[in-house]
Protein backbone atom coordinates (compact mmCIF):
# COMPACT_ATOMS: atom_id res chain seq x y z
CA UNK A 1 0.00 0.00 0.00
CA UNK A 2 3.02 1.88 0.03
CA UNK A 3 2.75 3.08 -3.46
CA UNK A 4 -0.02 4.85 -2.87
CA UNK A 5 1.20 7.63 -1.74
CA UNK A 6 4.44 7.58 -3.16
CA UNK A 7 3.15 7.27 -7.38
CA UNK A 8 0.82 10.41 -7.37
CA UNK A 9 3.42 12.31 -5.86
CA UNK A 10 6.29 10.85 -8.32
CA UNK A 11 3.93 11.81 -11.46
CA UNK A 12 2.40 15.05 -10.14
CA UNK A 13 5.94 16.42 -9.57
CA UNK A 14 7.71 15.50 -13.20
CA UNK A 15 4.68 16.53 -14.68
CA UNK A 16 5.22 20.36 -13.64
CA UNK A 17 6.43 21.54 -17.18
CA UNK A 18 3.53 20.28 -18.77
CA UNK A 19 1.14 22.31 -16.46
CA UNK A 20 1.37 25.70 -18.66
CA UNK A 21 0.07 23.47 -21.65
CA UNK A 22 -3.29 22.77 -19.39
CA UNK A 23 -3.49 26.24 -18.29
CA UNK A 24 -3.22 27.91 -21.44
CA UNK A 25 -5.89 25.33 -23.55
CA UNK A 26 -9.10 26.43 -24.23
CA UNK A 27 -11.45 24.00 -23.77
CA UNK A 28 -12.93 22.31 -26.61
CA UNK A 29 -16.68 21.24 -27.00
CA UNK A 30 -17.96 17.85 -26.36
CA UNK A 31 -19.31 15.41 -29.22
CA UNK A 32 -22.86 15.63 -29.88
CA UNK A 33 -22.63 19.57 -28.46
CA UNK A 34 -23.90 20.80 -32.00
CA UNK A 35 -22.10 23.93 -33.36
CA UNK A 36 -19.96 24.70 -36.63
CA UNK A 37 -17.17 22.00 -36.44
CA UNK A 38 -13.90 22.93 -38.69
CA UNK A 39 -14.10 18.88 -39.71
CA UNK A 40 -17.38 19.29 -41.73
CA UNK A 41 -16.01 21.97 -44.11
CA UNK A 42 -12.04 21.86 -44.40
CA UNK A 43 -11.05 17.94 -44.05
CA UNK A 44 -11.43 15.25 -45.90
CA UNK A 45 -14.21 13.48 -44.55
CA UNK A 46 -14.57 9.60 -43.53
CA UNK A 47 -15.68 8.54 -46.94
CA UNK A 48 -14.98 11.42 -49.12
CA UNK A 49 -14.23 10.95 -52.92
CA UNK A 50 -10.92 11.72 -51.47
CA UNK A 51 -10.88 8.24 -49.79
CA UNK A 52 -12.68 6.76 -52.42
CA UNK A 53 -9.98 7.47 -54.89
CA UNK A 54 -7.25 6.36 -52.58
CA UNK A 55 -8.78 3.40 -52.10
CA UNK A 56 -9.55 2.71 -55.31
CA UNK A 57 -5.86 2.55 -56.40
CA UNK A 58 -5.79 -0.62 -53.92
CA UNK A 59 -4.52 -3.90 -55.33
CA UNK A 60 -7.28 -6.38 -55.18
CA UNK A 61 -6.92 -9.91 -55.87
CA UNK A 62 -10.91 -10.44 -56.15
CA UNK A 63 -11.24 -13.05 -53.06
CA UNK A 64 -13.41 -12.27 -50.22
CA UNK A 65 -12.58 -13.17 -46.61
CA UNK A 66 -15.35 -13.38 -44.25
CA UNK A 67 -15.39 -13.15 -40.69
CA UNK A 68 -18.12 -13.27 -38.52
CA UNK A 69 -17.41 -11.57 -35.22
CA UNK A 70 -19.89 -11.43 -32.41
CA UNK A 71 -18.53 -9.66 -29.24
CA UNK A 72 -20.35 -11.10 -26.17
CA UNK A 73 -20.48 -11.59 -22.44
CA UNK A 74 -20.19 -15.14 -21.11
CA UNK A 75 -18.05 -17.68 -19.64
CA UNK A 76 -13.91 -17.85 -20.37
CA UNK A 77 -11.63 -20.24 -19.02
CA UNK A 78 -8.04 -18.82 -19.00
CA UNK A 79 -6.91 -22.45 -18.19
CA UNK A 80 -8.58 -23.56 -14.78
CA UNK A 81 -9.34 -19.86 -14.14
CA UNK A 82 -12.95 -19.29 -15.60
CA UNK A 83 -13.91 -15.80 -15.60
CA UNK A 84 -17.35 -13.76 -17.05
CA UNK A 85 -15.72 -11.71 -19.78
CA UNK A 86 -16.45 -10.07 -22.84
CA UNK A 87 -15.04 -11.50 -25.69
CA UNK A 88 -15.20 -12.60 -29.71
CA UNK A 89 -17.27 -15.08 -29.97
CA UNK A 90 -16.60 -16.41 -26.25
CA UNK A 91 -12.71 -16.93 -27.65
CA UNK A 92 -9.58 -15.27 -25.85
CA UNK A 93 -7.86 -14.41 -28.05
CA UNK A 94 -10.49 -14.21 -30.90
CA UNK A 95 -9.94 -16.24 -33.92
CA UNK A 96 -6.79 -15.49 -36.29
CA UNK A 97 -7.39 -13.99 -39.16
CA UNK A 98 -5.17 -14.92 -41.88
CA UNK A 99 -5.03 -12.68 -44.92
CA UNK A 100 -3.41 -12.52 -48.56
CA UNK A 101 -2.51 -9.06 -49.81
CA UNK A 102 -5.83 -7.75 -51.57
CA UNK A 103 -8.02 -9.98 -49.87
CA UNK A 104 -11.65 -7.83 -49.28
CA UNK A 105 -12.16 -8.63 -45.48
CA UNK A 106 -15.91 -8.50 -44.81
CA UNK A 107 -16.56 -9.20 -41.17
CA UNK A 108 -19.66 -8.81 -39.84
CA UNK A 109 -19.62 -7.33 -36.04
CA UNK A 110 -22.74 -8.32 -34.02
CA UNK A 111 -23.04 -6.16 -30.83
CA UNK A 112 -24.20 -8.32 -28.08
CA UNK A 113 -22.68 -6.31 -25.72
CA UNK A 114 -23.95 -4.00 -22.50
CA UNK A 115 -22.30 -1.09 -24.39
CA UNK A 116 -21.42 0.45 -27.77
CA UNK A 117 -18.31 -0.43 -29.11
CA UNK A 118 -16.75 -0.32 -32.68
CA UNK A 119 -14.05 -2.99 -34.10
CA UNK A 120 -9.96 -1.34 -34.96
CA UNK A 121 -7.66 -3.24 -37.06
CA UNK A 122 -4.45 -2.04 -35.57
CA UNK A 123 -1.75 -1.43 -38.12
CA UNK A 124 -3.56 -1.69 -41.45
CA UNK A 125 -3.65 0.72 -43.96
CA UNK A 126 -7.18 0.78 -45.07
CA UNK A 127 -9.90 3.09 -46.10
CA UNK A 128 -10.56 5.57 -43.37
CA UNK A 129 -14.27 4.90 -42.65
CA UNK A 130 -13.48 1.51 -41.51
CA UNK A 131 -11.16 2.13 -39.12
CA UNK A 132 -13.41 2.03 -35.98
CA UNK A 133 -13.00 4.61 -34.18
CA UNK A 134 -16.16 6.50 -32.71
CA UNK A 135 -17.00 10.01 -33.44
CA UNK A 136 -14.54 10.04 -36.10
CA UNK A 137 -14.91 7.37 -38.69
CA UNK A 138 -18.45 6.05 -37.78
CA UNK A 139 -21.20 5.88 -35.54
CA UNK A 140 -20.28 3.15 -33.00
CA UNK A 141 -22.61 0.27 -33.25
CA UNK A 142 -25.30 0.56 -30.39
CA UNK A 143 -26.33 -2.56 -28.29
CA UNK A 144 -28.07 -5.37 -30.19
CA UNK A 145 -26.85 -3.95 -33.71
CA UNK A 146 -24.11 -4.70 -36.12
CA UNK A 147 -21.83 -3.60 -38.44
CA UNK A 148 -20.66 -4.94 -41.90
CA UNK A 149 -16.54 -3.67 -42.05
CA UNK A 150 -15.75 -4.07 -45.48
CA UNK A 151 -11.92 -3.09 -46.77
CA UNK A 152 -9.13 -4.58 -48.74
CA UNK A 153 -6.02 -5.61 -46.84
CA UNK A 154 -2.76 -4.53 -48.41
CA UNK A 155 0.29 -4.28 -46.15
CA UNK A 156 1.91 -7.88 -45.02
CA UNK A 157 2.79 -7.81 -41.84
CA UNK A 158 1.07 -9.23 -38.20
CA UNK A 159 -1.27 -6.63 -36.70
CA UNK A 160 -4.24 -7.61 -34.12
CA UNK A 161 -7.53 -6.33 -34.02
CA UNK A 162 -9.92 -4.99 -31.21
CA UNK A 163 -12.68 -2.24 -29.67
CA UNK A 164 -11.61 1.44 -30.34
CA UNK A 165 -14.10 2.50 -27.73
CA UNK A 166 -13.29 3.69 -24.30
CA UNK A 167 -11.47 0.45 -22.23
CA UNK A 168 -12.63 -2.05 -24.65
CA UNK A 169 -9.23 -4.01 -25.24
CA UNK A 170 -8.75 -4.24 -21.23
CA UNK A 171 -11.74 -7.16 -21.69
CA UNK A 172 -11.26 -9.90 -23.47
CA UNK A 173 -12.14 -8.34 -27.06
CA UNK A 174 -9.38 -9.01 -29.38
CA UNK A 175 -7.24 -11.61 -32.10
CA UNK A 176 -4.31 -11.53 -34.15
CA UNK A 177 -4.64 -10.82 -37.79
CA UNK A 178 -1.99 -11.94 -40.15
CA UNK A 179 -1.34 -10.79 -43.81
CA UNK A 180 1.24 -13.01 -45.78
CA UNK A 181 3.58 -11.43 -47.58
CA UNK A 182 4.02 -13.53 -50.71
CA UNK A 183 7.56 -12.17 -51.40
CA UNK A 184 9.09 -13.45 -47.53
CA UNK A 185 12.74 -14.10 -48.23
CA UNK A 186 13.34 -16.61 -45.08
CA UNK A 187 11.67 -19.89 -44.69
CA UNK A 188 10.40 -21.41 -41.84
CA UNK A 189 9.10 -24.59 -40.67
CA UNK A 190 6.50 -23.23 -38.44
CA UNK A 191 4.53 -20.01 -37.82
CA UNK A 192 3.53 -19.32 -33.96
CA UNK A 193 1.73 -16.61 -33.26
CA UNK A 194 2.26 -15.51 -29.53
CA UNK A 195 -0.21 -12.99 -28.02
CA UNK A 196 0.29 -11.18 -24.40
CA UNK A 197 -1.98 -9.96 -22.28
CA UNK A 198 -3.23 -8.22 -18.87
CA UNK A 199 -5.95 -9.69 -17.40
CA UNK A 200 -8.69 -8.35 -15.24
CA UNK A 201 -11.73 -9.03 -16.81
CA UNK A 202 -14.18 -10.44 -14.17
CA UNK A 203 -12.05 -11.41 -12.11
CA UNK A 204 -13.42 -11.11 -8.27
CA UNK A 205 -16.33 -8.84 -9.49
CA UNK A 206 -13.70 -6.31 -11.46
CA UNK A 207 -13.79 -4.57 -14.84
CA UNK A 208 -11.78 -2.35 -16.84
CA UNK A 209 -14.60 0.13 -16.07
CA UNK A 210 -14.74 -0.65 -12.41
CA UNK A 211 -10.62 0.49 -11.93
CA UNK A 212 -11.07 3.40 -14.63
CA UNK A 213 -13.55 5.02 -12.14
CA UNK A 214 -11.18 4.36 -9.12
CA UNK A 215 -8.40 5.89 -10.72
CA UNK A 216 -10.66 8.65 -11.69
CA UNK A 217 -12.35 8.86 -7.79
CA UNK A 218 -8.08 9.00 -7.18
CA UNK A 219 -5.93 6.20 -5.52
CA UNK A 220 -6.04 7.21 -1.56
CA UNK A 221 -9.74 7.47 -1.85
CA UNK A 222 -11.10 5.14 1.40
CA UNK A 223 -13.50 2.55 2.19
CA UNK A 224 -13.16 0.89 -1.90
CA UNK A 225 -13.60 -3.05 -2.16
CA UNK A 226 -9.99 -4.48 -1.35
CA UNK A 227 -10.06 -6.19 -4.84
CA UNK A 228 -10.38 -3.16 -6.37
CA UNK A 229 -7.24 -1.02 -4.70
CA UNK A 230 -5.52 -4.41 -4.95
CA UNK A 231 -5.70 -3.92 -8.64
CA UNK A 232 -4.76 -0.27 -8.69
CA UNK A 233 -1.98 -0.74 -6.43
CA UNK A 234 1.36 -1.83 -7.82
CA UNK A 235 3.81 -3.41 -5.61
CA UNK A 236 5.63 -0.70 -3.45
CA UNK A 237 9.30 -1.61 -5.48
CA UNK A 238 7.52 -1.16 -8.96
CA UNK A 239 10.41 0.37 -10.84
CA UNK A 240 11.63 -0.37 -14.34
CA UNK A 241 15.00 1.03 -15.85
CA UNK A 242 14.21 0.01 -19.40
CA UNK A 243 10.93 1.89 -19.06
CA UNK A 244 12.51 5.30 -17.45
CA UNK A 245 10.18 4.79 -14.05
CA UNK A 246 6.94 3.89 -13.01
CA UNK A 247 6.05 0.56 -15.37
CA UNK A 248 2.21 0.92 -15.36
CA UNK A 249 -0.51 2.06 -13.29
CA UNK A 250 -2.11 -1.27 -12.74
CA UNK A 251 -1.78 -4.73 -11.09
CA UNK A 252 -3.13 -7.59 -12.58
CA UNK A 253 -4.48 -10.62 -11.41
CA UNK A 254 -3.17 -12.62 -14.54
CA UNK A 255 -0.75 -12.06 -17.42
CA UNK A 256 -1.91 -14.55 -20.25
CA UNK A 257 -0.05 -16.12 -23.55
CA UNK A 258 -2.64 -16.95 -26.21
CA UNK A 259 -5.49 -17.11 -23.46
CA UNK A 260 -3.61 -18.80 -20.51
CA UNK A 261 -2.72 -18.41 -17.26
CA UNK A 262 1.11 -19.46 -16.49
CA UNK A 263 -0.28 -22.91 -14.16
CA UNK A 264 -2.12 -24.32 -17.61
CA UNK A 265 0.40 -23.14 -20.40
CA UNK A 266 0.21 -22.93 -24.08
CA UNK A 267 2.45 -25.43 -25.64
CA UNK A 268 3.92 -25.12 -29.45
CA UNK A 269 5.14 -28.32 -30.54
CA UNK A 270 7.41 -28.74 -32.97
CA UNK A 271 11.23 -30.86 -33.60
CA UNK A 272 14.50 -29.98 -33.07
CA UNK A 273 16.39 -28.28 -35.85
CA UNK A 274 13.34 -26.27 -37.25
CA UNK A 275 12.84 -22.84 -38.01
CA UNK A 276 9.49 -20.98 -36.17
CA UNK A 277 8.78 -17.78 -36.81
CA UNK A 278 7.43 -16.61 -34.20
CA UNK A 279 4.83 -13.19 -34.05
CA UNK A 280 4.76 -11.58 -30.49
CA UNK A 281 2.11 -9.18 -29.87
CA UNK A 282 1.23 -7.32 -27.19
CA UNK A 283 -2.41 -6.88 -26.90
CA UNK A 284 -2.46 -5.27 -22.91
CA UNK A 285 -3.82 -2.77 -21.81
CA UNK A 286 -0.91 -1.13 -19.28
CA UNK A 287 1.61 -3.63 -19.23
CA UNK A 288 4.64 -3.99 -21.02
CA UNK A 289 6.41 -7.42 -21.76
CA UNK A 290 9.57 -8.67 -21.43
CA UNK A 291 10.02 -11.56 -23.60
CA UNK A 292 12.59 -14.21 -23.88
CA UNK A 293 12.67 -17.88 -24.97
CA UNK A 294 14.28 -19.93 -22.42
CA UNK A 295 18.11 -21.84 -24.04
CA UNK A 296 17.71 -19.77 -27.62
CA UNK A 297 18.52 -16.73 -29.08
CA UNK A 298 15.66 -14.88 -31.19
CA UNK A 299 16.72 -13.08 -35.20
CA UNK A 300 14.54 -10.02 -35.17
CA UNK A 301 12.95 -9.86 -38.64
CA UNK A 302 9.81 -7.67 -38.26
CA UNK A 303 9.01 -4.76 -36.39
CA UNK A 304 5.00 -3.55 -36.27
CA UNK A 305 4.82 -6.09 -38.97
CA UNK A 306 7.54 -4.33 -41.50
CA UNK A 307 10.38 -5.66 -42.27
CA UNK A 308 13.86 -4.91 -40.35
CA UNK A 309 17.70 -5.76 -40.87
CA UNK A 310 18.10 -9.21 -38.93
CA UNK A 311 19.22 -8.13 -35.39
CA UNK A 312 19.93 -11.09 -32.42
CA UNK A 313 18.45 -10.73 -29.32
CA UNK A 314 18.37 -12.52 -26.21
CA UNK A 315 15.22 -10.38 -25.25
CA UNK A 316 12.36 -8.23 -26.63
CA UNK A 317 10.88 -5.53 -25.03
CA UNK A 318 7.06 -4.73 -25.82
CA UNK A 319 4.83 -2.00 -25.12
CA UNK A 320 1.11 -2.09 -25.61
CA UNK A 321 0.39 -2.10 -29.23
CA UNK A 322 3.96 -3.16 -30.36
CA UNK A 323 4.58 -6.41 -32.35
CA UNK A 324 7.86 -8.02 -33.14
CA UNK A 325 8.37 -11.03 -35.64
CA UNK A 326 11.43 -13.35 -34.71
CA UNK A 327 12.87 -16.51 -36.47
CA UNK A 328 14.43 -19.27 -33.81
CA UNK A 329 16.02 -22.45 -34.94
CA UNK A 330 14.74 -24.96 -32.12
CA UNK A 331 16.86 -26.78 -29.97
CA UNK A 332 16.13 -30.37 -28.80
CA UNK A 333 13.91 -30.35 -24.68
CA UNK A 334 11.26 -28.37 -23.65
CA UNK A 335 12.04 -24.31 -23.23
CA UNK A 336 10.02 -21.85 -21.63
CA UNK A 337 9.14 -18.85 -23.09
CA UNK A 338 8.41 -16.48 -21.04
CA UNK A 339 7.40 -12.96 -20.53
CA UNK A 340 7.43 -10.48 -17.50
CA UNK A 341 5.35 -7.90 -16.44
CA UNK A 342 8.01 -5.61 -16.84
CA UNK A 343 8.10 -3.89 -13.71
CA UNK A 344 5.23 -5.39 -12.20
CA UNK A 345 6.56 -8.60 -10.82
CA UNK A 346 4.70 -11.15 -12.19
CA UNK A 347 4.79 -12.89 -15.69
CA UNK A 348 3.01 -14.61 -18.45
CA UNK A 349 4.32 -18.14 -19.67
CA UNK A 350 4.25 -20.62 -22.42
CA UNK A 351 6.44 -23.70 -23.06
CA UNK A 352 8.37 -25.00 -26.66
CA UNK A 353 8.29 -28.80 -26.72
CA UNK A 354 10.61 -30.40 -29.73
CA UNK A 355 11.49 -33.31 -27.35
CA UNK A 356 11.68 -35.08 -24.56
CA UNK A 357 11.95 -33.45 -20.79
CA UNK A 358 10.36 -32.20 -18.29
CA UNK A 359 8.69 -28.95 -18.45
CA UNK A 360 10.17 -25.82 -16.77
CA UNK A 361 7.84 -24.25 -13.96
CA UNK A 362 6.36 -20.92 -14.85
CA UNK A 363 8.37 -19.14 -12.38
CA UNK A 364 11.65 -20.35 -14.36
CA UNK A 365 13.89 -17.31 -15.19
CA UNK A 366 15.52 -17.96 -18.06
CA UNK A 367 19.25 -16.22 -18.22
CA UNK A 368 18.15 -14.51 -21.98
CA UNK A 369 16.34 -12.13 -19.65
CA UNK A 370 20.07 -10.55 -18.95
CA UNK A 371 20.84 -10.59 -22.04
CA UNK A 372 21.00 -8.76 -25.58
CA UNK A 373 17.65 -6.41 -25.42
CA UNK A 374 16.10 -5.46 -28.55
CA UNK A 375 12.89 -3.01 -28.58
CA UNK A 376 12.02 -0.68 -25.68
CA UNK A 377 12.70 2.57 -25.75
CA UNK A 378 16.02 2.77 -27.74
CA UNK A 379 15.46 1.13 -31.53
CA UNK A 380 18.86 2.24 -32.94
CA UNK A 381 20.09 -1.04 -33.46
CA UNK A 382 16.89 -1.76 -35.47
CA UNK A 383 17.14 -0.14 -39.53
CA UNK A 384 14.44 -0.81 -42.07
CA UNK A 385 15.26 -3.21 -45.09
CA UNK A 386 16.19 -1.11 -48.00
CA UNK A 387 13.21 -2.23 -50.00
CA UNK A 388 10.73 -0.01 -47.41
CA UNK A 389 12.99 2.85 -46.50
CA UNK A 390 11.61 6.41 -47.09
CA UNK A 391 13.76 8.39 -50.06
CA UNK A 392 16.15 10.78 -49.62
CA UNK A 393 13.55 13.89 -49.05
CA UNK A 394 13.10 16.06 -46.09
CA UNK A 395 9.81 16.63 -44.06
CA UNK A 396 7.66 19.17 -45.33
CA UNK A 397 5.84 19.67 -42.00
CA UNK A 398 6.10 18.99 -38.54
CA UNK A 399 3.54 17.87 -36.04
CA UNK A 400 4.97 18.53 -32.03
CA UNK A 401 2.59 16.55 -29.97
CA UNK A 402 3.55 16.89 -26.00
CA UNK A 403 2.30 14.19 -23.91
CA UNK A 404 1.19 15.49 -20.63
CA UNK A 405 -1.01 14.32 -17.45
CA UNK A 406 -0.20 12.52 -14.05
CA UNK A 407 -1.88 10.33 -12.09
CA UNK A 408 -3.48 12.70 -9.58
CA UNK A 409 -5.91 14.23 -10.78
CA UNK A 410 -6.20 10.82 -13.14
CA UNK A 411 -5.84 13.02 -16.55
CA UNK A 412 -3.82 12.49 -19.52
CA UNK A 413 -3.73 14.45 -22.71
CA UNK A 414 -1.77 15.68 -26.02
CA UNK A 415 -1.22 19.39 -25.51
CA UNK A 416 -2.99 19.29 -22.57
CA UNK A 417 -6.02 19.61 -24.44
CA UNK A 418 -9.39 18.09 -23.73
CA UNK A 419 -10.28 15.45 -26.43
CA UNK A 420 -12.84 16.73 -29.12
CA UNK A 421 -13.12 13.94 -31.83
CA UNK A 422 -14.18 16.48 -34.01
CA UNK A 423 -11.29 19.06 -33.47
CA UNK A 424 -8.14 18.13 -35.34
CA UNK A 425 -5.02 18.96 -33.13
CA UNK A 426 -3.50 19.53 -37.20
CA UNK A 427 -4.18 19.42 -40.70
CA UNK A 428 -2.62 16.85 -43.05
CA UNK A 429 -1.63 17.40 -46.38
CA UNK A 430 -1.75 14.62 -49.23
CA UNK A 431 1.23 13.89 -51.04
CA UNK A 432 3.66 15.34 -48.09
CA UNK A 433 6.08 13.86 -46.04
CA UNK A 434 5.36 14.85 -42.14
CA UNK A 435 7.08 14.50 -39.39
CA UNK A 436 5.67 13.74 -36.10
CA UNK A 437 7.49 14.90 -32.77
CA UNK A 438 6.37 13.63 -29.62
CA UNK A 439 7.59 14.67 -26.12
CA UNK A 440 6.89 13.09 -22.96
CA UNK A 441 6.42 16.19 -20.56
CA UNK A 442 5.08 13.09 -18.04
CA UNK A 443 6.60 11.05 -14.97
CA UNK A 444 5.47 7.68 -16.84
CA UNK A 445 6.68 6.06 -20.53
CA UNK A 446 3.61 5.61 -23.29
CA UNK A 447 3.08 3.99 -26.03
CA UNK A 448 1.99 5.99 -28.76
CA UNK A 449 0.07 4.68 -32.09
CA UNK A 450 -0.66 6.14 -35.08
CA UNK A 451 -3.33 4.91 -37.10
CA UNK A 452 -3.89 4.47 -41.50
CA UNK A 453 0.03 4.78 -41.62
CA UNK A 454 3.32 3.64 -40.64
CA UNK A 455 6.16 5.94 -39.37
CA UNK A 456 10.14 5.58 -39.66
CA UNK A 457 11.29 6.33 -36.13
CA UNK A 458 14.45 8.49 -35.59
CA UNK A 459 15.32 8.57 -38.91
CA UNK A 460 14.08 7.73 -43.16
CA UNK A 461 15.66 4.21 -42.80
CA UNK A 462 14.73 3.84 -39.31
CA UNK A 463 12.23 0.77 -38.14
CA UNK A 464 8.64 1.41 -39.82
CA UNK A 465 6.32 1.14 -37.13
CA UNK A 466 2.73 2.29 -35.63
CA UNK A 467 3.60 2.28 -32.14
CA UNK A 468 6.41 3.39 -30.13
CA UNK A 469 7.34 3.22 -26.88
CA UNK A 470 8.27 7.18 -25.71
CA UNK A 471 10.04 7.57 -22.16
CA UNK A 472 9.53 10.21 -19.55
CA UNK A 473 11.31 13.26 -21.42
CA UNK A 474 11.95 11.56 -24.55
CA UNK A 475 11.61 13.22 -27.68
CA UNK A 476 10.36 10.79 -30.70
CA UNK A 477 10.77 11.69 -33.97
CA UNK A 478 8.79 9.59 -36.67
CA UNK A 479 8.44 10.10 -40.55
CA UNK A 480 6.01 9.17 -43.00
CA UNK A 481 4.35 10.22 -46.32
CA UNK A 482 0.75 11.33 -46.08
CA UNK A 483 -0.71 8.74 -48.35
CA UNK A 484 -3.93 7.59 -46.88
CA UNK A 485 -6.95 10.52 -46.79
CA UNK A 486 -9.21 10.68 -44.04
CA UNK A 487 -9.47 11.91 -40.07
CA UNK A 488 -6.82 9.30 -38.55
CA UNK A 489 -6.29 9.31 -34.16
CA UNK A 490 -2.76 9.17 -32.75
CA UNK A 491 -2.82 8.08 -28.76
CA UNK A 492 -1.22 6.42 -26.27
CA UNK A 493 -1.99 2.92 -26.23
CA UNK A 494 -2.33 2.56 -22.87
CA UNK A 495 -6.57 2.08 -22.84
CA UNK A 496 -6.30 3.78 -18.82
CA UNK A 497 -4.34 7.10 -20.60
CA UNK A 498 -6.13 7.08 -23.38
CA UNK A 499 -9.67 6.65 -22.42
CA UNK A 500 -8.67 10.01 -19.59
CA UNK A 501 -7.46 12.02 -22.85
CA UNK A 502 -4.11 10.96 -23.96
CA UNK A 503 -5.82 11.29 -28.09
CA UNK A 504 -6.33 13.12 -30.49
CA UNK A 505 -7.27 13.27 -34.72
CA UNK A 506 -5.29 14.76 -37.90
CA UNK A 507 -7.00 15.18 -40.30
CA UNK A 508 -5.99 15.57 -43.98
CA UNK A 509 -7.58 18.87 -45.43
CA UNK A 510 -9.71 18.94 -48.72
CU1 LIG B 1 0.06 6.62 -21.88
Amino acid sequence: MAAVGRRPLLKAGLSAAGFSFLAGCAQSGKPGEGGASPSATNYVQPDGPQVQRADQARYRNGKFYRFPMAATVGPVDLGGVVVNAWSYEGRVPGREMRLQPGDTVRADVSNRLPAPTTVHWHGLDIRNNMDGVPYVTQDPIGMGNSFLYEYVASTPGTYYYHPHDGLQFDHGLYGPLIIEDPDEPRSYDEDWTVVFDDWIDGVNGLTPESVYAQLKRGMAAKGEPQALMEAVTLPSDANSRLLGGDPGDLNYPYYLINGRVPSAPVVFSSKPGRRARIRLINAGADTAFLVALGGHRMTVTHTDGSPVEPVEADRILLGMGERYDVLVTLKDGVFPLVALAEGKGASAFSLVRTGAGEAPKPSVRPAELDGKLVGGGNLSDLRSTPAVRLDDQKADQTIRLSLTGQMDPYVWALDGKKYDPRVPLAGLTEGRRVSISYTNKTGMWHPMHFHGHSFFVGDLSGPRKDTVIVLPGQTVNCYFDADNPGHWVTHCHNAYHERAGMIGVLAYRV
